[in-house]
């Protein structure tokens, strides 16, 4: 009898940390990794700065294979980050005289600690503008009008002038990425043809960790 009271109390413990740690979120916060412990402080002197914590966790810290790391315990993980900057938001071609290419261009920077990489694209296309480019080059040859996107830059994914579509894949990379810029140049070139109005689009770029 006295047996079973011991391993019942011994099931207990080893449960209770698999209840409690889980990323938590709310309207206003995101917690995304936490421990139950019993102890543990945040301590600093003018060139570290510690954090511990005691019981409630084993099997800490990295473990690699060939294919995975598993970083084990809060104090292990590392959330990852992605940011996209944009150095504008605004592309303005005024009204081009026909058959001249106007171009203006962005540069679109994303920054990850993803170890898979990222892949930047256009994920929505809204709005009105010329005919999209058919043969790779935003040139107004035979009197076309022509609109499309350029990328340059050490991983830009295509290299003609490409239609403005949902899903196009601008940039993508397969390491983690610091200032990794892409330049988007958009050029349009109008025929005399072209019929008189304003033309305006919007485009929804996302970055997104592979
Ligand atoms: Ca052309």
């Amino acid at each position: 009898m006295r047996l079973s009271k011991t391993l019942l109390v011994i099931a207990l413990i080893l449960l209770l940390p698999g209840v409690a740690q889980a990323a938590m979120s709310s309207a206003n916060y995101f917690i995304y990794a936490d421990s139950l412990d019993y102890g543990g402080s945040e301590s600093t002197s003018t060139s570290n700065n510690v954090q511990d914590s005691i019981g409630g966790e084993v099997a800490l810290g990295s473990n690699t294979s060939t294919s995975y790391e598993i970083k084990a315990g809060y104090q292990s993980i590392e959330i990852g980050t992605l940011t996209l900057n944009l150095d504008s938001n605004t592309i303005n071609f005024g009204q081009p005289a026909a058959g001249v290419v106007v171009i203006s261009s962005l540069v679109a920077t994303i920054d990850t600690n993803s170890e898979t990489g990222y892949s930047l694209s256009v994920s929505s296309v809204s709005g009105s503008s010329l005919t999209a480019v058919g043969d790779g080059a935003v040139d107004g040859v035979g009197s076309t009008e022509e609109y499309g996107l350029a990328v340059s830059g050490s991983h830009a994914a295509y290299v003609t002038d490409a239609a403005i579509v949902a899903n196009l894949v601008l940039a993508s990379s397969v390491t983690i990425a610091s200032g990794d810029a892409t330049t988007l140049t958009f050029k349009a070139v109008r025929s005399a043809n072209t019929a008189a109005q304003s033309y305006s689009q919007t485009l929804v770029l996302t970055a997104a960790a592979n």
